[in-house]
């Protein structure tokens, strides 16, 4: 790291690894989290459903109206008498033509639940104590049903979790290209496999919570909600209330983690604290409401991911070369499916890799079960695509009993393919092109590091000493920086700082810092001039989000284009001023000045605060801040107006958006070495390297961080991480004390990085998104190398020690 970032040496901060701006704030303890706004608020707490699939006969609420302290208690009949919208079922926020079925619940359920943990009743207090004992004195009489639980029930079963779906099937996707069966018949080498990836979940730090405020003198609602994705969670909840969007506002404030389950909207809870507060409220007469998460609650009752059977046929010749993929896939879809497809969807059109088989046919079946919903998990459907195609292929190296890595080779696009078209349709509807990447430069690097020729004598040596060590590799490519849109907002003060805002909300990737260097190169300013703003609907209302590793590439992309527009403009202004062409100024060290010429001296520079002064339209004789600054406002007294370029607008300020034509495709190789205990099973990551590609980096500081921090999720999900349910849909691990979470004490010995650059050509900055990239092969990884420390055949994830034991009886026995 530069030691001092105030000024990078050649006057870019673009690539250069500065610390990131916002953690002195955040690991200082002056974060704003959810719980910590909102001291004056009612507090709600909900009746959760004990039963994975059950009827509700009746809901007695009267001892519980009794409670001191208690303010309102809702059920479904409360949403009934409103309004038809609030009776409405939560929507489908991502139609697909795949979806067969599409069925969700109510914000409180209305006559049946589906899952354990499915709110049922809401009751609003003084605060969450007397919530909580009202919520205990809730009679609900239940007539439990049967639940499907698990993908292989759910396939199976005579029970279904919607009567009106008998097969549980929620979606099926069927795509490919050549002639598959025909290339199967033909191929000279033919295998199957049956894999399998458990239910998971991504585990913020911070659970969801909201906290809404009615203003009952301007009849408007403002909330705060722990949320991806604050734009949408707005135009959510304004039509669910019947709201103009103009009166509704919704702010993310410091989010503790999101991982992906802090995506969907609006929530049952955000419906329900917005709809409280205005209710509680109503015309003349404020109110607060506020409901914090608890863990157990985050584990029942907000989303999982992760969970699918697998089954992989392949066909290949003597080199290893794919001449046929055919993969079907089950996957747990949970009670309902709000979000749509998308991790489905990412499995089936992501599963290819940095591969090209001669055929390929995809079926993809989305099964509800009676489990907590589904959205996507940091890496969305992406790491069970991995598992599936990189277990292929170390099966076909096995059998062929060639190098792991030349069988890859054999498969890989090449540069001089790329734009790589596989005539399939992606997940953003547009066609499956790969725009970049250099795979086999990303495996050379990685050859290199993890000194790939050299392992087998390590291994020999080890297996000497009684040690039993292995090495994996995996390789992915992932669609990053979907669109269709983001926007931003740039306005240099007049005190020559600069703030920016996007409605693209953030959780903790670094924004502040990355979108700062973006905006401050194009300004010419210091990295801590710019304020950014994410996630505040007041600030810039309209976005997509923040998941699919999109941030940098859209809102870094529309904060440039914003920027340039603004740096345009103070050209334009600052020519007047200096009597020089626009084309012969630039903006540097916060002014505008003559290229070449050294800013700050009066004649062929201004700063970039007078600029700002002279397009405000204020009286800047008065403005005491400008006045500081630039010394500017003493000589001038002309009040008359701007002195502005005619036909120029007031104001140093610009609104940018941008949309990609498609998805950039990020990718990566990535390398463990494992050590497994010869008693006890015990299994220890030693080394693992990444090498990444995410095109033009703006951070690698802040990318390393991404990709490390993913790296130790993927960790957690191959070794430790995994959702528990019993046959009766009742989770038998949801709290810390049973769902094993890795601390830095599972984290490798050592964890090496690098890069290779293939620029996107589809943003101005050449950029691809980071932000899951480490979590997606490390299953596939970590199974390979298990499976070349044992000589035993991995094929389920996450696994346990007492897995891998029972693995080795039964591979004994064998
Ligand atoms: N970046 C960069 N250069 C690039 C690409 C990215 O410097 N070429 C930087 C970006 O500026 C940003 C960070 O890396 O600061 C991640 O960028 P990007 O890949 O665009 O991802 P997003 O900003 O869209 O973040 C979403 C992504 C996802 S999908 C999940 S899930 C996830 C993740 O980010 N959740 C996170 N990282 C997380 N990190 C934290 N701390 N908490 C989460 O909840």
């Amino acid at each position: 790291s530069t030691a001092d970032h105030s000024v990078a040496d050649d006057g870019k901060f673009f690539g250069k690894p500065i610390p990131r701006e916002e953690d002195t704030r955040l690991l200082s303890g002056q974060g704003r989290y959810l719980d910590d706004l909102g001291h004056n608020a009612l507090i709600a707490a909900f009746v959760r459903s004990p039963h994975a699939h059950a009827r509700i006969i009746d809901i007695d609420i009267d001892q519980a109206l009794e409670v001191p302290g208690v303010h309102a208690i809702y059920t479904y009949e409360d949403l009934l008498a409103d309004t038809p919208e609030m009776a409405e079922n939560l929507p489908l926020l991502i139609p697909h033509p795949g979806i067969i079925a599409p069925r969700n619940g109510y914000p409180l359920a209305k006559d049946e639940v589906k899952h354990v943990g499915e709110a049922i009743a809401m009751v609003v207090a003084d605060n969450r104590y007397i919530a909580e004992d009202a919520c205990a004195k809730i009679d609900v009489t239940y007539e439990a049903l049967k639940p499907v639980v698990g993908i292989d029930v759910a396939r199976t079963a005579d029970n279904a979790v919607h009567a009106d779906v008998p097969d549980n099937v929620a979606a099926h996707l069927q795509h490919g290209f050549g002639d598959l069966d025909a290339e199967l018949a033909a191929a000279p080498h033919r295998l199957t496999l049956d894999l399998e990836i458990e239910r998971s979940a991504s585990m913020p730090m911070e659970g969801k919570g909201v906290y809404a405020r009615w203003d009952g003198d301007e009849n408007t609602l403002t909330f705060w909600t722990s949320t991806q994705t604050s734009t949408s969670a707005r135009a959510a909840i304004a039509a669910r209330l019947g709201m103009a969007l103009n009166k509704v506002h919704c702010i993310a404030p410091d989010v503790g983690g999101g991982f992906g389950v802090k995506i969907v909207h609006p929530w049952p809870e955000e419906v329900m604290i917005t709809w409280a507060a205005r209710r509680l409220g109503q015309a003349g007469i404020s109110c607060e409401v506020k409901w914090v998460e608890d863990r157990r609650e985050h584990f029942i009752s907000s989303a999982h991911e992760r969970g699918q059977i697998q089954k992989v046929d392949i066909g290949f010749d003597d080199d290893g070369r794919l001449l046929a993929f055919d993969f079907t896939f089950w996957h747990d879809n949970g009670a309902y499916l709000p979000y749509g497809i998308i991790v489905m969807i990412n499995t089936a059109t992501q599963v290819l890799g940095p591969y090209k088989p001669k055929s390929f046919r995809v079926n993809a079946y989305s099964l509800y079960t009676n489990t907590v919903i589904v959205t996507p998990y940091r890496g969305a459907g992406r790491p069970q695509a991995v598992f599936a195609m990189e277990r292929s292929m170390d099966a076909i190296a096995k059998y062929l009993n060639k190098d792991k890595i030349a069988v890859r080779e054999a498969n890989f696009i090449r540069p001089e393919d790329m734009p790589y078209d596989f005539g399939l349709m992606f997940q953003d509807g547009r066609p499956l092109i790969y725009d970049t990447g250099d795979y086999q430069a990303g495996i050379d690097k990685l050859k290199k590091l993890i000194d790939w020729d050299g392992f087998p004598e390590y291994q020999r040596k080890a297996r000497a000493e009684g040690r039993s060590v292995g090495i994996g590799i995996g390789a992915y490519v992932e669609g990053t920086g979907p669109g269709p849109y983001e926007g931003a907002h740039v306005v240099v003060e007049t005190s020559g700082k600069v703030k920016a805002a996007t409605g693209l909300t953030t959780q903790g990737q670094g924004h502040q810092t990355a979108f700062a260097q973006i905006v401050a190169d194009d300004l010419g300013v210091k990295v801590s001039d710019v304020e950014i703003v994410t996630g505040d609907t007041r600030r810039f209302g309209y976005a997509v989000g923040t998941f699919a590793s999109r941030g940098a590439v859209m809102s870094g992309s529309a904060f440039h284009v914003a920027a340039q527009m603004v740096a345009e403009k103070a050209k334009k202004i600052a020519s007047g001023i200096l009597d020089l062409p626009e084309t012969d100024l630039e903006l540097r060290e916060g002014h505008v000045c003559k290229i070449g010429a050294e800013a700050g001296v009066e004649g062929t520079s201004v700063p970039l605060s007078v600029v700002a002064v002279l397009s405000n339209p204020l009286r800047y004789a008065f403005d005491r801040e400008s006045k500081l600054a630039t010394g500017f406002a003493k000589t001038d007294t002309d009040m008359s107006k701007p002195p502005i370029p005619e036909g120029e607008q007031p104001g140093l300020e610009a609104t940018g958006y941008y949309s990609p034509p498609s998805s950039t495709f990020a990718s990566g190789v990535h390398a463990a070495i494992v050590e497994t205990d010869p008693v006890t099973a015990e299994i220890t990551v030693r080394r693992y390297v990444v090498i990444h590609d995410c095109g033009n980096v703006i951070n690698p500081r802040i990318v390393e961080g991404q990709v490390m921090g993913a790296v130790a999720q993927g960790i957690g999900g191959a070794l430790y991480e995994r959702i528990v349910y019993d046959e009766h849909g009742q989770m038998l691990n949801a709290s810390y004390m049973d769902f094993l979470m890795p601390f830095v004490t599972e984290m490798p010995d050592s964890l090496e990085m690098d890069h290779t650059v293939t620029p996107s050509g589809l943003n101005p900055l050449g950029m691809k998104g980071a932000g899951e990239a480490g979590v997606i092969p490390t299953s596939a990884v970590i199974a390979a190398a298990i499976e070349d420390a044992e000589g035993i055949s991995i094929t389920s994830m996450p696994i346990s020690p007492s897995e891998l034991f029972e693995l080795r009886l039964a591979h004994a026995g064998s």
